[in-house]
């Protein structure tokens, strides 16, 4: 419903990622389609481009075009990851997995002209290896947020529609080292944050040294949580207290055999009241994210669980049309059941029903998927979800309005004009702490704190500015084109902020 703005919302980590690890005798240029033209006309050593399920279909067309010019291309990302069978005859090679490990070897194979057709690391990479993303590479002005990271990769658990159930994801968790952490905060240069992991708590012990190592810093913070949060009173306690201020929460379903049949074992809907109870008590905001078409729903699950969620006074609603993203267990299942109806890829984006659902049409789907956002942010629920605790006004206020409500407008103005002043004025009436001095007082502290949890071999400095450095950076990211390289190959990379 709402994939338009949520373009425009933050740049792509990965690429910022695969800048960064790429050595600076190569210059880079990165575009992001989802907020700008991507011109095919130029003419990179090599190209790579990050792929989700929905974008398949043109990160093929775009590896064609580059290809028919005989400049190879790369292709990562979740899709690639989870069904490398479908990439590897589009493109010159095909990475399953994490780039930290494979970067320096793909880029000396193309150096040489021997790329393989897939690489694969033997190993989860050691996230000491991941370098802080290159901000650098974009255009701050045109996203709503540029205060993204994370702290970890994986998750613990396997639910059957995640891209986590693909067996060619690790399994487990890794988090970075906390040195690691506090250094891509400070590159991001302000105190309001965005951790956009899977699941901040996917590792409670860590979560909770991480919260530690946060509580000085001042920061004003949001994540994701897996919904067994509630559980877990200490750690909510220590996010209050470090300056979390909202958290998204997978409830999904209100049908427990539904979640059986997700194996989505950590949710407990008897704890559900009490965990959102548990949130508002500590001034923070509840964005729930739910899914419809599991076979356990009827027709009558849009407004059962809208009303729940209006009665909980739950802040933001998220909701997801059921999706069989291939690669997952899901897939698997619908797949073997014949229950496949649309293998367009790019209505993959969970505002879409794909497959035949067990209790209703697939039209009631997608008409009752709309109804409970239409019901969520009508006036009368806005109203009655206004948060009691005055704090918590502003930031509900404008995320209903101003995204929910008013969005297509919102996302039209910051096309205009620049996005990231609409993401800045809106975080300065939502959270006025974040204001002025408070930026550069955490970012002393973290450096601070930095020190002492500096690791064996762990060499890598906080970049002092990550201004744009302007002339020397052609825009480019859906997809990314790396390069293009001057013939010489050396001496033509863009400045670099100096280490610290
Ligand atoms: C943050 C996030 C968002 C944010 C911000 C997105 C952004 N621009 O960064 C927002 C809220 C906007 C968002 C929106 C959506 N998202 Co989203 N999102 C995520 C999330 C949680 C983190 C992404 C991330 O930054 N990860 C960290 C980076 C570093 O990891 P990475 O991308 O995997 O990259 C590593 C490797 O894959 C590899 N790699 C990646 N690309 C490349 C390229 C090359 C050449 C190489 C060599 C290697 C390589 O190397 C990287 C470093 O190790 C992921 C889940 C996840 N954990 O990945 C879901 C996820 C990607 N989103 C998903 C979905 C469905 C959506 C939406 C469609 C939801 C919706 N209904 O609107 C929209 C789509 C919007 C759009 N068109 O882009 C799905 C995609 C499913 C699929 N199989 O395609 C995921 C996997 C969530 C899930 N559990 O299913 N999302
Ligand atoms: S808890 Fe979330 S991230 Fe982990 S497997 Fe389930 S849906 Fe995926």
């Amino acid at each position: 419903m709402d994939s338009a703005f949520k373009r425009q919302m933050a740049p792509p980590l990965s690429l910022l990622i695969l800048g960064a690890l790429t050595p600076d005798r190569h210059a880079v240029t990165l575009t992001d389609e989802n907020v700008e033209r991507l011109h095919l006309d130029d003419n990179p050593d090599l190209v790579g481009i990050t792929v989700k399920a929905d974008t398949a279909v043109r990160a093929q067309h775009i590896a064609r075009v580059y290809r028919q010019r005989g400049i190879p291309v790369v292709v990562g990302g979740i899709y690639p990851t989870t069904c490398p069978d479908d990439c590897v005859d589009h493109a010159d090679a095909c990475v399953i997995g994490e780039a930290e490990e494979l970067w320096a070897e793909i880029l000396r194979d193309a150096e040489n002209g021997c790329l393989r057709k897939v690489y694969r690391g033997a190993q989860p990479p050691d996230l000491r290896l991941s370098p802080t993303p290159r901000w650098d590479l974009i255009a701050e002005k045109k996203y709503l947020y540029t205060n993204t990271l994370t702290i970890g990769r994986g998750c613990p658990f396997s639910c059957a529609f995640c891209y986590n159930s693909s067996p060619n994801l690790p399994a487990g968790y890794r988090m970075k080292p906390i040195s690691g952490i506090l250094r891509e905060l400070a590159s991001l240069h302000t105190s309001h944050v965005m951790f956009i992991d899977d699941n901040f708590i996917a590792s409670k012990s860590c979560a909770r040294r991480l919260l530690e190592a946060l509580q000085p810093l001042g920061l004003t913070w949001h994540t994701a949580v897996s919904a067994d949060i509630g559980r877990y009173d200490d750690i909510l306690d220590a996010m209050a207290a470090s300056g979390c201020e909202s958290l998204f929460i997978g409830f999904e379903t209100l049908d427990p055999s539904n979640l059986k049949r997700a194996n989505k074992r950590q949710n407990l809907i008897e704890g559900y009241n009490s965990t959102i109870a548990k949130i508002h008590g500590r001034g923070m905001i509840v964005n729930a994210s739910v899914v419809f078409g599991f076979d356990g729903d009827g027709p009558d699950v849009f407004a059962r669980t809208t009303d729940w969620l209006i009665d909980q006074g739950v802040e933001t609603m998220t909701a997801h049309i059921l999706t069989p993203y291939p690669g997952t267990e899901l897939h698997g299942q619908l797949e073997k059941a014949g229950r496949i109806i649309d293998r367009d890829l790019t209505h993959y984006n969970t505002s879409r029903a794909v497959f035949e659902p067990a209790r209703m049409s697939a039209e009631e789907l997608e008409r009752g998927y709309l109804d409970a956002y239409r019901r969520f942010y009508s006036w009368s629920s806005i109203v009655r979800r206004l948060p009691r605790d005055s704090r918590r006004r502003a930031p509900y206020l404008l995320f209903n309005l101003l995204y929910r409500k008013f969005g297509k407008v919102v996302s039209m103005l910051g096309r205009i004009g620049p996005m990231r002043s609409l993401g800045k004025l809106a975080a300065r009436l939502s959270y006025p702490r974040i204001d002025g001095p408070a930026v550069a007082l955490a970012t002393q502290k973290i450096t601070a704190v930095d020190s002492s949890y500096q690791i064996p071999g762990d060499s890598q400095q906080i970049p002092p500015d990550r201004k744009r450095q302007t002339g020397s950076l052609p825009l480019a990211s859906r997809p990314l084109p790396v390069g293009p390289h001057k013939p010489e190959g050396l001496g033509n990379s863009p400045a670099r902020p100096k280490p610290a």
